[in-house]
């Protein structure tokens, strides 16, 4: 079978190998490239930590140690392959599903490939969004009661819940490598909880992390990405100073429950979506500690500035009241975004589209197609046109 490596790698921050579909069913080992190179082309399986699961001290010990704890089951599934249909069953209104299927398969129109950033995505994102099943699965006894033990103090959900809907055939858009921390802020011990909405074997694209990589105890140099989130760090660069990045990435085939939890400093990144026409569905929710900084972003609901969402929107057709603005009767202090690591990324991106990077331009059009009047929008135009670029289609 043909391998080939897509991208710039320096930028992609995947340093994947694409595969001739169709993909079949993968262990870990059949995954390996065949050529290992590096060890960060090498995937090992996550360690299981349920045996820990009622002593708060070990919890504690293993994410100080490893950065990251990973625990079969550790939600209801289903509870979550309820959700799963609601939440697909939004997407196949949106027209994201083959017409007919049933939505619990997750079987995608090819043809509608968005993603973050894209107003198409936002569209159906933000209807799914709107789901109190959504919400309330963030705060199921489970998850609250294993994130208060590891933190070893009362604690509350982030109000900004998140799901990622990855289409299948689109891998330049993976979530590349990074820390949390440029994204959600507040403060370092904040913990994600990502979990599939449904079983997540390897070739779905899971969540895989760079074990005791939250040891560089500082958010390292992130870079303009296409993948989502769009900043990215350069591990192999990093290694040559961290010795504690040169290690193998860790994942698993996540099954419906899965929960892996990790704090904002740990370097982690997805795998992209080899599927043929299978939707990757997941939860990433944050928690921090009742009292302490949360930056102001992260009280509204999520993507709100590529598409306009109140909260009052998200609420219209709930069932029940108790979880609306429940974060209100916490006195956390509320900080500015730090909008820097933003705006180096665009930057880069500038640099990139003119010296004619397609990734770049693709990224600056798509800026141009939902913001054109913003100033990052007004940028992005005056660059394009600079390069000739047509600012439509975005979709290349
Ligand atoms: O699911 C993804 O693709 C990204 C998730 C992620 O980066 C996170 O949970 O922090
Ligand atoms: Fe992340």
């Amino acid at each position: 079978m043909p391998i080939e490596v897509r991208g710039n790698p320096r930028y992609n921050g995947h340093y994947v190998k694409a595969r001739a579909s169709p993909v079949p069913a993968l262990s870990i080992d059949s995954w390996l490239p065949r050529k290992v190179q590096t060890m960060s082309d090498q995937l090992k399986e996550l360690r299981v930590s349920n045996d820990a699961m009622d002593d708060p001290a070990e919890l504690q010990r293993r994410i100080a140690d490893e950065g990251y704890l990973f625990f079969k089951r550790l939600q209801n599934p289903d509870k979550l392959r309820s959700l799963r249909r609601e939440m697909l069953t939004v997407m196949q209104q949106g027209g994201w599903l083959v017409a007919g299927t049933d939505p619990v398969d997750g079987i995608a129109n090819v043809a509608a490939q968005c993603t973050e950033g894209d107003l198409s995505y936002t569209d159906v994102y933000h209807e799914v969004y709107k789901l109190e099943a959504f919400h309330r699965s963030a705060h199921e006894p489970e998850i609250m009661q294993m994130v208060e033990k590891i933190m070893g103090r009362p604690i509350m959900p982030h109000p900004q819940k998140i799901a990622r809907l990855w289409f299948p055939k689109y891998t330049e858009h993976t979530t590349p490598i990074h820390q949390d921390f440029v994204h959600f802020q507040g403060n370092f011990e904040n913990l994600t909880c990502w979990a599939p909405v449904g079983d997540c074997p390897i070739e779905l694209g899971g969540l895989a992390v760079l074990p005791g990589s939250h040891k560089v105890d500082h958010v390292l140099d992130h870079h303009f990405s296409l993948g989502a989130g769009g900043l990215c760090v350069d591990t192999e660069a990093e290694a040559k100073t961290h010795r504690e990045l040169d290690v193998a990435w860790h994942t698993t085939n996540y099954e419906i429950g899965d929960t892996l939890i990790f704090p904002a400093l740990t370097i982690h990144k997805a795998l992209p979506n080899y599927t043929e026409d299978k939707l990757r569905v997941s939860l990433d929710n944050r928690y921090q500690a009742v009292g302490e900084p949360i930056a102001d972003h992260m009280l509204d609901p999520h993507l709100n500035l590529v598409s306009n969402l109140t909260w009052e929107e998200v609420y219209r057709d709930w069932k029940t009241d108790d979880m609306k603005y429940y974060w209100k009767q916490y006195a956390n202090p509320v900080v500015a975004r730090d909008k820097s690591y933003a705006e180096k990324g665009f930057a880069e991106a500038v640099e990139l589209a003119k010296q004619g990077d397609p990734r770049a331009h693709l990224h600056l059009k798509r800026i141009v197609k939902r913001d054109p009047n913003s100033p990052f929008g007004r940028i992005a135009q005056q660059v394009l046109a600079e390069k000739g670029v047509d600012v439509a289609p975005v979709m290349a």
